[in-house]
């Protein structure tokens, strides 16, 4: 620690105990960055290019000191100069990069990519104001800018710039750097391309801003509000400044290492982050061509090149842009499209194979199932949704494409580093080797019936609860109980992953304690949740989750037994704070809607048992711990698919039949809420749920109840939930992000 002392010296002209805690976090930027650099980055000849329009890396520096190797030993010699490294921590801002799994995955992707040793980059924007940053005023969300470039930050200027051309004008890019640490191994670049004009001093009220003066717009947010025309055309702005950068650094790195382009399948394999990326295809095609390389070749050597991930099946998120709007933004582009669609339309004619539909819109994803040699789905049942129903026709044509690369997490983050106990106590059991072969996990298993072992995975989940409870009262003014039991939904507020079914829940247990049936055990229901910020139904819910927690709280026949609160602004650093602690992971999504989740195998990872619903990775996590160890309700996916070809769901249906649904659903516009919430959020929301409710919450209401009330029986039997914990720590190593990478590079990248 001599080399940071010395830093701190020349850097303040003071020692560290003297320092603020902001000096000493500039310090530890710069001294981390400094010792990565030394590192060095993995090179070869061929490399992986991650293309992302997200990539939520969260805060930097302890995953870094952890990955370095040198964790411990900062935060010793912090405690010996009076400072404490999680005080530190919190001067840091988390880089809001993502909106929620696909951004997060891209982050475990690159720590793992990293960790494993392979050559490669992630490729994306830098985001001035990233995500909005969540407020809550009036039981309702508001949106207000999330700055996080500061002077001292991860971001590194490069003099690497591109000109991008758009109709009537170009745009100069510079590209910045943030380098991701393998764990014990040398690192790998994220580039993040910015505009050099951006001007956040044109938002207002909130996060509005003139979204026309692309001049200095460009890279201020995340996916904007792309609810009107102007907010949907930036888009398309932003995903070709993204690719048409990438493309040129691609090029340009494959001719300094040797290729003559007609071999760059050689060099760079490309991986297309859903669809957001996917004009990457038709931008190397015209680079190519003004190298000299003709168009059908051109357009063979990038089918060797790209591949592509589906991350949905939700037809509201397949992005399907409009040809015009490509012909006013990148003109450039439209001809060699169009060039494309009529190969594909010359072999096959069928319109549900089309890149060009007949209502003159492209569709990104059979863009890239035609013009990439690899398509996969992210969880077993989703690939197997995708080849038997929603991309069926595709699957026809190239079954040899299809493939499953089944999500996975960074052990280092969301074990090492957010449960430190946790993490100590596995390696005095079972070593370290865990952490670099995460199947190792599985020696657990043999301590099933150690009552020690049981025991002290009880305790170590009762001091996180303890340790939480003070982060939420922080957060959110609230105190919980850190003796109840903690049931916990985090993840973006969708109608599809149903928040709404949970709040149903919670509705039905506050009546049955109004009516004097209380809990064995208190229970503390933990929400953290953001909506886009013109997603009115979710904003709807929210305002419901809201009302329902200050009812409960005004409540004094009901509050000393149960507990909503809502963390605000749920972001990465919140979900550190709050999964080591959970006791029930809550996976409730309507079955075939969520591709994969990923917060599932964090939970899991620290000893959280699975409420959820057969959808996604829950499947595999089911068949891993088997059902003692899960708690699975609600109709299949197979049913619910039928549902919709048939379109014979009737939520009123269920509604008036069923007198008890009728009570639950009817309190949402009772006297009581009516009294502490907007009457017309809830009411929007109480006809939605009764005249649509297109994720069939009432479908699954009943069987959750009744499964969700075993749980809560079955946690009251101590020794039995911790072998439950047991088995769902020790049989996750499947979900390393590390072993999703490895099946990647041996699939799909071919590297080494
Ligand atoms: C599309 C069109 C217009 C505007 C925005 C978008 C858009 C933005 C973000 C579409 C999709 C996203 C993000 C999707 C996402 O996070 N998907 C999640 O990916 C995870 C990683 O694979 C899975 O675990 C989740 O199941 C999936 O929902």
């Amino acid at each position: 620690m001599e080399a940071l002392k010395t830093m701190i010296q020349d850097m303040f002209g003071k020692d560290c105990s003297t320092c603020t805690n902001q000096e000493v976090y500039e310090a530890l930027l710069t001294y981390t960055k400094k010792q990565l650099a030394a590192k060095g980055y993995h090179e070869g000849k061929k490399k992986i290019y991650y293309i992302s329009a997200e990539f939520l890396i969260g805060k930097l520096l302890s995953n870094n000191l952890i990955n370095l190797g040198i964790y411990d030993e900062v935060a010793e010699f912090l405690k010996e100069n009076g400072k404490s490294l999680a005080e530190i921590e919190s001067v840091e801002p988390e880089p809001s990069l993502g909106n929620g799994g696909l951004g997060r995955l891209a982050a475990c992707f690159l720590d793992s990519i990293a960790t494993l040793g392979l050559p490669g980059e992630g490729i994306g924007l830098n985001y001035h104001l990233g995500l909005f940053k969540q407020v809550f005023e009036d039981n309702l969300q508001h949106e207000v800018p999330n700055p996080w470039i500061t002077p001292e930050s991860w971001l590194t200027a490069t003099d690497v710039t591109y000109m991008v051309p758009f109709r009537g004008f170009s745009l100069k890019s510079t590209m910045y750097n943030i380098d991701v640490a393998g764990y014990e191994n040398k690192a790998i670049h994220l580039r993040l391309f910015d505009i050099d004009l951006a001007d956040e001093s044109m938002v207002h009220d909130g996060i509005a801003f003139n979204k026309k003066d692309i001049l200095h717009n460009l890279t201020l947010f995340l996916y904007p509000d792309d609810s009107d025309e102007d907010g949907r055309k930036l888009r398309v702005y932003q995903q070709y400044f993204m690719v048409s950068n990438a493309a040129q650094l691609i090029l340009d790195e494959a001719v300094s290492k040797g290729s003559n382009l007609h071999d760059l399948a050689d060099y760079a394999v490309v991986q297309i982050n859903d669809t957001h990326p996917s004009m990457i295809i038709p931008e190397f095609i015209r680079l190519l061509g003004e190298k000299g390389i003709g168009f059908d070749e051109a357009a063979d050597i990038v089918s060797h090149v790209c591949a592509y991930t589906n991350h949905t099946i939700l037809a509201e998120a397949l992005e399907k842009w409009p040809i015009h709007y490509l012909e006013d933004i990148v003109p450039q582009l439209v001809p060699i499209i169009r060039k494309l669609d009529e190969k594909v339309k010359a072999k096959y004619p069928a319109e549900n194979l089309a890149i060009i539909d007949s209502n003159n819109l492209v569709h990104m994803a059979h863009m890239d199932i035609h013009y990439g040699f690899s398509i996969n789905g992210v969880a077993a049942l989703h690939t197997e949704i995708l080849k038997n129903s929603e991309l069926h026709q595709f699957y026809e044509i190239y079954p040899e494409k299809f493939n499953n690369k089944t999500n996975g997490i960074t052990f280092r983050r969301w074990l090492m580093y957010c449960n430190q106990p946790l993490a100590k106590y596995i390696s005095s059991l079972i070593g370290d080797g865990y952490k670099k072969n995460a199947d190792e996990l599985k020696k657990l298993l043999a301590f099933k019936d150690d009552q020690k072992v049981l025991d002290q995975l009880l305790a170590i989940k009762a001091d996180a609860k303890k340790i939480c409870k003070d982060f939420v009262l922080e957060n959110t003014g609230v105190e919980i109980d850190e003796n109840s039991v903690f049931d916990i939904q985090i993840k973006r507020l969708h109608e599809y992953k149903r928040q709404q079914l949970n709040a149903l829940y919670i509705i039905y247990k506050y009546l049955e304690i109004k009516g004097g049936k209380k809990p064995e055990r208190p229970i503390t229901f933990i929400f953290g949740a953001k909506a886009a910020p013109a997603y009115y139904i979710a904003k709807d819910i929210i305002h419901l989750l809201l009302t329902l927690e200050t009812l409960i709280q005004n409540d004094p026949d009901v509050a000393p037994y149960m507990k909503l609160v809502m963390v605000e602004n749920y972001n990465v650093s919140a979900a550190e704070k709050l999964i080591p602690a959970c006791d029930i992971s809550e996976q409730i999504s309507l079955a075939s809607k969520e591709a994969s989740g990923t917060g599932n195998m964090k939970f899991m990872l620290n000893g959280a048992v699975t409420l959820g619903t057969m959808d996604g990775a829950n499947v595999e996590i089911s068949e891993l711990v088997g059902e003692d160890n899960i708690y699975i309700f609600g109709e299949s996916s197979d049913e619910i698919i039928k549902h919709y070809e048939k379109a014979d769901y009737n939520s009123r249906a269920i509604y008036e039949g069923d007198a008890d649904i009728k009570k639950y659903v009817d309190f949402i516009v009772s006297e009581p809420m009516l009294k502490i919430g907007k009457e017309e959020h809830l009411r929007n929301f109480y006809n939605e749920l009764l005249n649509k409710d297109w994720f069939m919450t009432l479908l699954d209401l009943k069987d959750y109840i009744k499964v969700k009330d075993q749980v809560f029986a079955d946690y009251e039997d101590r020794n039995a939930w911790a072998k439950k914990m047991l088995v769902n720590i020790g049989e996750a190593g499947f979900f390393s992000s590390d072993r999703t990478i490895e099946q990647y590079n041996k699939d799909i990248w071919h590297l080494n």
